[in-house]
C-alpha cells in the first residue's frame, strides 16, 4: 500500500465510525466492469456494489440524464409536483406490471414502507383486530438495518444490543412452506421473502417453493411481498427473480440498481389493493419520488433493457457457474448461484473466505466475503465471455493454491 491509501485510510480509522471491515483497498474511478484505486491500479469489480452496480460504472447514458436533471431541477418535494414522477411511475409499471407505485431512497426503506402498507392493508381490508397484524419472515433474512427491520432479523451481529423491538414478526425457515403454511393465523398480514436470500450466501431455495408460497399466501388472505432490492433488476438474468418460477407478488421491493448506482432510489411495487390504502399524510420522504431520482432511475431502466443487460447476466452467469465449478481444489464445497448472483462457499478447513479475497484482490479481482467460509461473485451485467473467462482464472489460481 502507497502512501495515499494508507493516509486516507487512517484518517477513515480515526474519523469514521468503526460499522466496517472494508478490503484495504481506495477506489477513486470506475468503468463498466473495471475499477482503479487510487494508485491507478485496475480492478474487476465482483461485487458491483452488492447489486447496486448491475449497469456497470458510470454508465454514460444514465450519467447523462443525471447531469441533464441536475440543470432543470433536482427536489420539489412531494408538496408539490415535478414533471419526472409520472413518467418513472409509468416506465416501471409497465416494465414489472405493477399498478401501484411508492418510490422511496433506501432499500431499507422501501421495506419499511411495505411493513406500514400491509399492516395498514391488513387493518382496513382483512379485518385484523387494532394492534394485532402479524408479518412473517424468514430465518437468515437480510432486508436493511433499520430498527423495524433488524428486530426480525435472525442475525445476532445485526440485532445484538439494538432492541426493544417492534412486535408482529414471526420467523419460519427459508425454503420451508409447510412451516410457512402452519405459522399462518387470521392476524397475518403478510410474508416478507427475498426469492434468492443474499446476505445469507446466495441461497436459492427448492424448486416449487415461491409458487407454494404464492399458493398458500392466495388462499389465506395473506400479501405476498418479494424483496428483490438484490435479486431483481436483471441479476439473476430475469428482470425480477419472481419469474423464475411464474409467480407474481403482492408487493415487490426495489432499490440498488434501480438507479445503477447514481443515487440511492427504491420503490414499492404493488396491485393495486395494498398501496391503495395509503392516504394523504400518512406516509412519506422529503427525496423520494424526486426528479433527479425519477429521471436516474428511468435512464437505468432503459439501459438495463435497451442494452440486453438481463439476457446477458443469464449467458454470461451460465459461463461464470461453469467455470467456476470446473476448478479443481479441495478447499470447494460448493459453487451456486443464479444468472450473476453466484456464490463459492469454502470448506471450514479453508481458513475462512477472507484471506481468499485478499489474495484475489492482489490479483486484480475484488469480491467480498459474506459470513465466515462464503465468497460472492456478482459483477456487474455488462461482464463479456473473455472477463468472466479471466475472473474464472483468477479464482482458479487462488483456489488451487489452497490444495
Ligand atoms: C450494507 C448485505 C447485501 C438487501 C435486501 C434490503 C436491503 C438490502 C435483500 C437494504 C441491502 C446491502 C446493505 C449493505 C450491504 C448489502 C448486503 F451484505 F449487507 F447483506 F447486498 F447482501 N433488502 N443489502 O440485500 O437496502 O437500505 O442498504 O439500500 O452494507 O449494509 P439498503
Amino acid at each position: 500500500m502507497t502512501v495515499q491509501s494508507a493516509d486516507l485510510i487512517a484518517l477513515e480509522q480515526q474519523l469514521g465510525a468503526n460499522n466496517y471491515k472494508p478490503l484495504d483497498v481506495v477506489l477513486s474511478r470506475g468503468q463498466g466492469v473495471w475499477v482503479w484505486d487510487v494508485e491507478g491500479r485496475r480492478y474487476l469489480d465482483g461485487l458491483a456494489a452488492y447489486s447496486a452496480i448491475n449497469q456497470g460504472h458510470c454508465h454514460p447514458r444514465i450519467a447523462a440524464a443525471m447531469i441533464e436533471q441536475m440543470g432543470k431541477l433536482t427536489l420539489t418535494s412531494r408538496a408539490f409536483r415535478n414533471d419526472q414522477l409520472a413518467l418513472f411511475y409509468r416506465d416501471i409499471a409497465e416494465l414489472t406490471g405493477s399498478h401501484r407505485v411508492l418510490p422511496m431512497n433506501s432499500g431499507a426503506e422501501a421495506v419499511e414502507t411495505a411493513i406500514k402498507a400491509v399492516r395498514k392493508w391488513g387493518y382496513e381490508v382483512k379485518g385484523v383486530p387494532a394492534g394485532q397484524a402479524e408479518i412473517i419472515v424468514c430465518a437468515d433474512n437480510f432486508h436493511g438495518r433499520t430498527l423495524a427491520v433488524v428486530g426480525f432479523s435472525s442475525d445476532p451481529e445485526s440485532r445484538g444490543g439494538f432492541g426493544p423491538f417492534a412486535p408482529g414478526f414471526r420467523m419460519v425457515p427459508f425454503g420451508d412452506a409447510d412451516a410457512l403454511e402452519k405459522a399462518i393465523t387470521p392476524n397475518t398480514v403478510a410474508f416478507l421473502v427475498e426469492p434468492i436470500q443474499g446476505e445469507a450466501g446466495v441461497i436459492i431455495p427448492p424448486a416449487g417453493y415461491l409458487k407454494r408460497a404464492r399458493e398458500l399466501c392466495t388462499q389465506h388472505g395473506v400479501t405476498l411481498i418479494f424483496d428483490e432490492i438484490q435479486t431483481g433488476l436483471g441479476r439473476t438474468g430475469k428482470l425480477l427473480a419472481e419469474e423464475h418460477e411464474g409467480v407474481e407478488a403482492d408487493v415487490t421491493l426495489v432499490g440498488k440498481a434501480l438507479s445503477g448506482g447514481f443515487y440511492p432510489v427504491s420503490a414499492v411495487l404493488s396491485n393495486s389493493e395494498v398501496l391503495g390504502v395509503l392516504k394523504p399524510g400518512q406516509h412519506g420522504s422529503t427525496f423520494g419520488g424526486n426528479p433527479l431520482a425519477c429521471a436516474v432511475a428511468r435512464a437505468a431502466l432503459r439501459v438495463l433493457v435497451e442494452e440486453g443487460m438481463i439476457e446477458n447476466a443469464a449467458i454470461q452467469g451460465e459461463r461464470l457457474l461453469q467455470g467456476l465449478r470446473a476448478i479443481r481444489s479441495n478447499i470447494v464445497r460448493d459453487v451456486r448461484g443464479r444468472g450473476l448472483m453466484t456464490a463459492v462457499e469454502l470448506a471450514p478447513e479453508a481458513g475462512g473466505a477472507r484471506g481468499y479475497c485478499e489474495a484475489l484482490k492482489t490479483r486484480g479481482v475484488l469480491v467480498k466475503e459474506t459470513h465466515e467460509h462464503t465468497i460472492r461473485v456478482s459483477p456487474p451485467l455488462v461482464i463479456k465471455p473473455e472477463e468472466i473467462d479471466w475472473l474464472v482464472e483468477q479464482f482458479d489460481a487462488v483456489l488451487s493454491s489452497g490444495n
